[in-house]
Formats: structure tokens, sequence, C-alpha cells
């Protein structure tokens, strides 16, 4: 049998998720805290990162990195109150960076907590009524739901039905609550963890819930999707996806993202069910000896479908019957006001590559402080500013427009970058930080066209690892070294489609040369309704990528990267 990896020995000897991370956060000569113990706290939603910006200067004058933590909440589906949303503006500012970072996961992270202030900043979170286990590490991450609220009976399932996942998938440890909280320890009780199991799962863990025709949580793009079947406004069950993935590595074939197989229907009430069995296949099929083969999306191709499909249905002990017919239609958000079935009205607010921060942050803080209906993260890493009485409108738009914060043109509101540096260790490129100066220069060429009011989607990572979801965008820009980008065509604007490898490794002026003259193609040459991606496939710029395929398997070998 293949060695376990490291990380498996780390969580069998952690104390179901403890290691000596409480020792570490008493210890004030370093910054950092122990190694294995950086693997566990990911368990419990924290990071250790450094600010790479200062990585040079430190170097030179052999300091230690600038060591910095970066900490998720858990938020099922997004949804906040606006108490809570204050709650948090004032931790990141007490604690950390004083920005907000909305995820494309639903939920926000705070950037820039040394060390001694974790603790704090963690126990604000909890006496907000929120928390930060499992946001990151070998568990079911935060589960992500669609943001609808216009459709109020169905959101509200949506809702329901993910936190009611997300709980029940939760690790069982006490450890959270004792390490940050301190919770006394619960003396001669024997823990245990009857679904993830003593050393959790393989790997990462993610599930989406989907309202079709919108597919703003990607579906396809997660360990199992969930694609709500509504009749007569009521959500009679879902078809279940299982297999999706985004990461791969630069220069590894057998690393690929990957959308997910549809294996069938379940009713509502026994979603949490395949769920958890779900995850149980991958706890004792998935791959504990390398991690880059670890998801799940391996684990099915390993196995092979069929072999999945019958263990699922051994383990339910009974067959999900055929999916039932579903159509999405696009995939991310639509920024501006939308009315609900019940008279309320919703304001979704683009919030550029998920940075609440400068007039935004004053002005979120003050509707905040008037609100008394939700604020919904989405996973496209905006926000909804939900339930807002047919009255009140007029206020809040008074207090966006105070605050400057204009519209933004039809290209960079389907736009999307993650994080990438200077907080995060794997960034290849830059991400956020670039991708709207690149946006500004393409909308000139895309004005030039006249497509100014077209959607076109395009999502930008720092590295291949997939946090922005680009291989499902139309345009796909991932990092391979400083400045330099792979260009990916063709993925569906409903998030059905995987794109393919156009451009290897270009910069700024390659990217604006290599896409001016399709979009001035397109303009001209697309038929009626014909997305870019479709035009592209069509008109042969790129092949299609067959649903459920792997990624790198249709690439021609000269363009493997
Ligand atoms: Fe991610 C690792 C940021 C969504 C695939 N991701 C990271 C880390 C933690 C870097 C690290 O491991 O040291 C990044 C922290 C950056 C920072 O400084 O904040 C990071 N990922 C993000 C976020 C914040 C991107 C954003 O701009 O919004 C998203 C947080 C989600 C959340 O709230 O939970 C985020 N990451 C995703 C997604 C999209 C999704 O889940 O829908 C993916 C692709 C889907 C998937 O998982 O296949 C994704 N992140 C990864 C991977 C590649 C995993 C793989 O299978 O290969 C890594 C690296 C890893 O796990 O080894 C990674
Ligand atoms: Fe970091 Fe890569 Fe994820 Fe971007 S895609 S946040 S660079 S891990």
């Amino acid at each position: 049998m293949a060695q376990l990896s490291r990380n498996e020995t780390i969580k069998s000897e952690s104390r179901f998720l403890r290691g000596t991370i409480a020792d570490g956060l008493q210890v004030q000569v370093t910054g950092s805290l122990a190694e294995d113990d950086q693997q566990l706290t990911k368990f419990h939603g924290i990071y250790q990162q450094d600010d790479r910006d200062l990585r040079p200067e430190r170097a030179k004058k052999k300091m230690e990195k600038a060591v910095i933590f970066m900490a998720r909440l858990r938020v099922p589906a997004g949804v906040l109150t606006p108490v809570q949303w204050i709650a948090m503006h004032d931790m990141a500012a007490e604690r950390g960076n004083g920005t907000l970072r909305l995820t494309t996961r639903q939920t926000i992270q705070f950037h820039g907590v040394i060390k001694s202030n974790l603790r704090p900043a963690i126990q604000s979170i909890h006496a907000a009524m929120l928390d930060t286990i499992a946001a990151c590490g070998d568990v079911n991450r935060n589960v992500i739901g669609s943001v609808l609220p216009w459709r109020s009976a169905v959101h509200d399932e949506v809702v329901t039905r993910a936190r009611a996942i997300s709980e029940h998938l939760l690790p069982k440890s006490r450890a959270w609550h004792e390490i940050w909280i301190g919770d006394e320890q619960v003396v001669g009780k024997e823990e245990d963890e009857p679904i993830l199991g003593r050393t959790y799962l393989p790997r990462k863990f993610k599930i989406a819930i989907a309202v079709p025709p919108v597919n703003d949580v990607d579906a396809f793009a997660h360990e199992v999707g969930l694609i709500a079947v509504v009749r007569r406004d009521q959500i009679i069950g879902y078809n279940v996806v299982a297999g999706g993935g985004m990461g791969m590595t630069h220069g590894e074939p057998d690393t690929f993202p990957r959308t997910g197989d549809v294996l069938g229907f379940c009713t509502p009430e026994q979603v949490v069910e395949v769920a958890e069995k779900i995850v149980t296949i991958q706890r004792d099929w998935g791959n504990r000896s390398d991690r880059k083969h670890a998801r799940l999306k391996y684990t099915i191709e390993t196995h092979g479908l069929d072999s999945f499909r019958a263990e699922l249905d051994k383990r339910l002990g009974y067959k999900l019957p055929p999916a039932k017919p579903y159509r999405f239609k696009r995939s991310g958000d639509e920024p501006g006001w939308h009315e609900g079935d019940d008279g309320r009205w919703h304001f979704v607010m683009f919030v550029e590559n998920g940075r609440v921060h400068g007039p935004m942050l004053a002005a979120l803080r003050a509707i905040a402080e008037t609100h008394d209906g939700r604020f919904i993260l989405t996973p496209n890493q905006n926000l909804v500013i939900a339930d807002v009485a047919p009255e009140q409108r007029k206020a809040i738009d008074a207090v966006l427009e105070a605050h400057g914060l204009a519209s933004p043109g039809t290209l960079r509101r389907n736009a999307m970058a993650c994080v990438a540096l200077p907080t995060c260790g794997l960034a290849l490129a830059e991400s956020e930080r670039y991708l709207p100066d690149l946006i500004t220069a393409l909308e000139a060429e895309y004005d030039r066209a006249g497509l100014r009011d077209d959607e076109i989607t395009i999502r930008m990572t720092g590295c291949p690892n997939g946090c922005a979801r680009p291989y499902l965008a139309e345009i796909g820009l991932v990092g391979t070294g400083p400045g330099l980008y792979n260009l990916y065509l063709g993925g569906a604007f409903d998030g059905t489609r995987l794109s393919k490898l156009y451009r290897k490794q270009i910069g700024h002026e390659g990217i604006v040369a290599a896409l001016a003259p399709l979009f001035a193609a397109y303009a001209t040459g697309r038929r009626k309704g014909e997305s870019f991606a479709d035009f592209a496939i069509r008109t042969g710029v790129v092949a299609a990528t067959i649903a459920g395929n792997r990624f790198h398997a249709d690439l021609a070998p000269e363009l493997t990267v």
C-alpha cells in the first residue's frame, strides 16, 4: 500500500484537531504557529500566511516573514443579519486589515490578523453567533446556495437545506470551542467523528445548491451539486451531481478540472442523507497518499462512475431515480434592484473582486445601521441587501450615491478574480489587484466592437487552483508566473461546460491582442442569442469540452501546459 501523506499523520495525532495550537498561541517570540498546527488551524477556518509584498525587504534584513493570518467564516447560503455585518465590520477594523473579503463560496475572509489578535477575533465572531468551523481543511466546507430572495419560498428552502447539510457534516470535535472560545475540555467523554472519521476526509469537500434557471453557484464545480427541481414555486427535490472540481497543476496532465456527473433525483428529506453517504464513500475510497489526487473527482475517475453509483445505492439502501429535466440560462449575478414575489425589494450590489473597503465599507455600515432585512453574500463575491420595503429603496440608493458607488459596465460586473497576491502563498501571478486594470483595457475593445450591453463572463486566478472557477468562464485567465497567464476560452455562459486552453503564458498586451479581434468577430458574426463561448466554439476558435469530461484530455499535445 502507498505511504500515507504527512497530513494524514498530522490529523491522526491531532487529538481531534487540537494539536499544540493552544500552546502555540501563548508563544510570544514568533508570530507563527508550529508547522503541523498550521495544517490543523485550517480545520478551524484559519490560515497562516505572510505579506508577500514585504518578503524581499525582510529577507534582505534577515527578518522573519511578516506573518499574518486569514480567518474565514462559515455562513451556509451566505445569510447574515445587519447586526452580524456590523460586528464583522468592527472586527476587521480592530483585528484585521480593515477590509472584508467576500469569497466565491458565499462567505467573508479577514486578512492580516496577527497571532495575538486571533483569539479575540474568533471570540468576536462567536459573540455575533457566527463561527469559522470547517471553513477550511479536509472537511465539508461552507455549503453554498443560490441567491434568489426574490423567490422567497424557494430561497427559504435553499437556506434551510444548506444549513442542515452544513450542521450535519460539521466535525463533532469540541476543539474549536476549547481553543478559541475557552470552553472547558469535557473530561471522560470519548470523542468520535462518526461521519468524517477520526482522520477526517482525504481532502476538502464542497457542496452547492442551485436553483435553475440561474447557475450562480456553478453547480458542476463541486464534490456535490444539488439542482433544485421547482414545481409551483416549491422545491420538490434535487438532482444530484457528483465529482466536480476545479484545481489542477500546470504541467501535470493527470490533474484536471472536471464537471460533475448527474447521478439522479432525491427528495428534500433525502438530501442530507445523500450528502452524508457521498462524504462517507469519499472518506473510505479517497486517496490518502497523494493529496494532488485526493478530491472526489479523482476517486470517481479511479473507481469508475458505475462503481461509485452502485456504492452510493448500497449505502443509501435505495436507488436514486433518474434526474428530472432542468435547464440553466446563466451563471453569475445580476446586479441592481429586483422585486420579490412578496413585494419586498433586493439590491444586488457589485463588489469588485469581493473586496469591501473604502467608501463601500462606509456605505454598507451606514445601511446596516438602519436596515431590518438581511445581507446575503453571493457565490460570485457580491452582496445582496435583501428584504427592503418599497419605501426604503430611495434611502439605500441615496447612501450608495453619497458614497460614489456607481454601477459598473457589463464586462466588469461579470468578472471575478481570486485573492492571489499579496496574501495567498500559492499565487504565481497577480489576480485581484490586476483584473480591474485589465478590464479597463478590455472595455475599450469591447465598446469599440459595440458590445457595451452584452454579457461575457471573465474570471482570473493567480494560479491553476481555480479559486474563482476560471475554467467555467467564457474567458478564463490563469496565472503561470509574474505577469503571465494562460488564456482559456469556451466555458459555457450557464456554467455547464469547461473551457479550453487558447493561448499560453501571455502578458497584458498579449491578452488584449488575443481578445480584441475575437470581440470584433463576435459582434459581427454571432447568431441571435449566441453567447461568446458558443460563438468561439462554432467558429472553431476552440473545441468544445464535452460535459463531464476532464479538461486536459481534449487538448492538442502542443497546448498541454
Ligand atoms: Fe481556494 C487554496 C482562496 C474558493 C480551489 N484558496 C486556497 C488558499 C487558502 C491558499 C492556500 O491554500 O494557501 C487561498 C487563500 C487566499 C487568500 O489569501 O485569501 C484560497 N479559495 C480562495 C477564495 C478566497 C478565492 C476568492 O477570491 O474568493 C475562495 C474562498 C472560498 C470559501 O469561502 O470557502 C476560494 N478555492 C475556491 C474554489 C471555488 C469554489 O469552491 O467554488 C476552488 C475551486 C473549486 C475546487 O475546490 O475544486 C478553490 N483553493 C483551491 C485549491 C485547489 C484544490 C484542488 O483540488 O486542487 C487550493 C489549493 C489546495 O487546496 O491545495 C486552494
Ligand atoms: Fe491563491 Fe491560486 Fe486560489 Fe488564487 S487560485 S487564491 S492564487 S490558490
